[in-house]
């Protein structure tokens, strides 16, 4: 019989990259996708006929609970959330309902149909906001936005459910990971994508918030295995997840503009709109716990991953250079 996992937010980055990591191995993939008026599944067309998609939404407990019955999941990989920083102090409550309650939800739903499912939590090293780097897991959060206010619950409740009811309930503490397939608002695929459209002669500028935060950023392939390898453990543990190598936002912009042959400052301005309320300054992951007990390690360092994403965006605009425009005002 193959093992069979559910997936919530397939249809994002990490989802699709896991999708495949399963299917890789042998799972039957369900994943559940909230109804929307046009396909959102863009990340998934490759592999859209060995999955099994399944209507739902992290703000209805029905939902999730009839997911889990249609799918009968060994493992549950919570990664649906509302995932972008800024957003989170526009729309604090509506994060907190998706990104915090939605963890609780899900759980609930697991005790509901079958407590032997397996559990995973993404959470994120958001949690560790103002915290001296290096971060690992002993070290206290301190979130910085509503967003990670709302990803420290969710961890704790995790951890809760795991104390309270015996759940095979774990959390992934990953630090920033990034690809072809990162959002357009996140700022190494902003990066990257301005980059290959001002080559192509298709954008003039860019404009940018605080370029001297620090993070430690991986790629998204690489942290999908350390997923799949903390759910595999005799006993459920929370772990960090990051390469241990932290870069600022000045020195990805001149990776991936002199990847072009282009000197990021003859195009790059601050927009102090763009600035954020409250910044994490600086970022970087200790996962020597991770390597001790699974084994895991990053393939990708950060120049290769710019590398590759400029590549692949360079080769989408040339493609269809109206289909991946930058939305202005994040
Ligand atoms: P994305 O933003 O790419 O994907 C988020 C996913 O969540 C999408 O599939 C989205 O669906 C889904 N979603 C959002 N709200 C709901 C809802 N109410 N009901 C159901 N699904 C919903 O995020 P990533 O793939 O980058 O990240 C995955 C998870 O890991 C997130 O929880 C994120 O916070 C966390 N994380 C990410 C890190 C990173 O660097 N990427 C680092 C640490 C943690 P739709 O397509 O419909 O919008
Ligand atoms: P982050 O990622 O907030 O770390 O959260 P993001 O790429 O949005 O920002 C990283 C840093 O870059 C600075 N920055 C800008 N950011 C964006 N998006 N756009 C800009 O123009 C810009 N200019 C400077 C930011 O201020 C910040 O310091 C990501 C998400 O994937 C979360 O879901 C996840 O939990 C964490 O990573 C780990």
């Amino acid at each position: 019989m193959p093992r069979k996992a559910l997936i919530s937010g397939i249809t994002g980055q990490d989802g699709s990259y896991l999708a495949e990591l399963l299917l890789d191995k042998g799972y039957q993939v369900s994943g559940i996708t909230r109804r929307s008026s046009s396909p959102n599944i863009e990340r998934l067309t490759h592999i859209i006929d060995r999955i099994q998609l399944i209507s739902g939404d992290l703000l209805d407990q029905n939902s999730l609970v009839a997911a889990i019955q249609q799918s009968e999941p060994d493992e549950v990989y919570n990664l649906a959330a509302q995932s972008f920083v800024a957003t989170s102090w526009r729309q604090a409550e509506l994060t907190g309902q998706f990104t915090a309650l939605g963890v609780t939800r899900m759980l609930d739903a697991i005790r509901a149909v079958n407590p032997k499912i397996r559990f995973y939590q993404a959470s994120s090293s958001e949690m560790f906001g103002a915290a001296t780097p290096p971060q690992n897991e002993s070290t206290p959060f301190h979130p910085r936005s509503p967003y990670a206010v709302a990803k420290v619950f969710g961890h704790f409740i995790t951890q809760n459910y795991r104390e309270s009811f015996g759940l095979y309930a774990c959390s992934g503490i990953l630090f920033n990971h990034e690809s072809p397939r990162r959002g357009l608002e996140f700022v190494t695929r902003k990066v990257t994508n301005a980059a290959a459209r001002i080559q192509l002669g298709l954008q003039k500028d860019l404009a940018m918030g605080n370029l001297s935060a620090k993070r430690d950023w991986g790629f998204a392939g690489d942290y999908v295995e350390a997923i799949w390898m903390m759910l595999q453990a005799d006993t459920p543990k929370d772990f960090v997840v990051a390469t241990g190598v932290s870069h600022s936002v000045e020195y990805l912009l001149e990776v991936a503009f002199s990847h072009l042959n282009l000197d990021y400052r003859d195009f790059v301005r601050v927009d102090p709109s763009l600035i954020r309320p409250a910044e994490v300054d600086y970022l970087c992951g200790d996962s020597s716990e991770a390597q001790r007990a699974f084994g895991w390690k990053p393939r990708t360092n950060f120049e290769q991953l710019i590398a590759m994403m400029v590549e692949a965006d360079l080769e989408r605009n040339r493609r269809n250079p109206a289909a991946v425009h930058f939305v202005s005002g994040v």
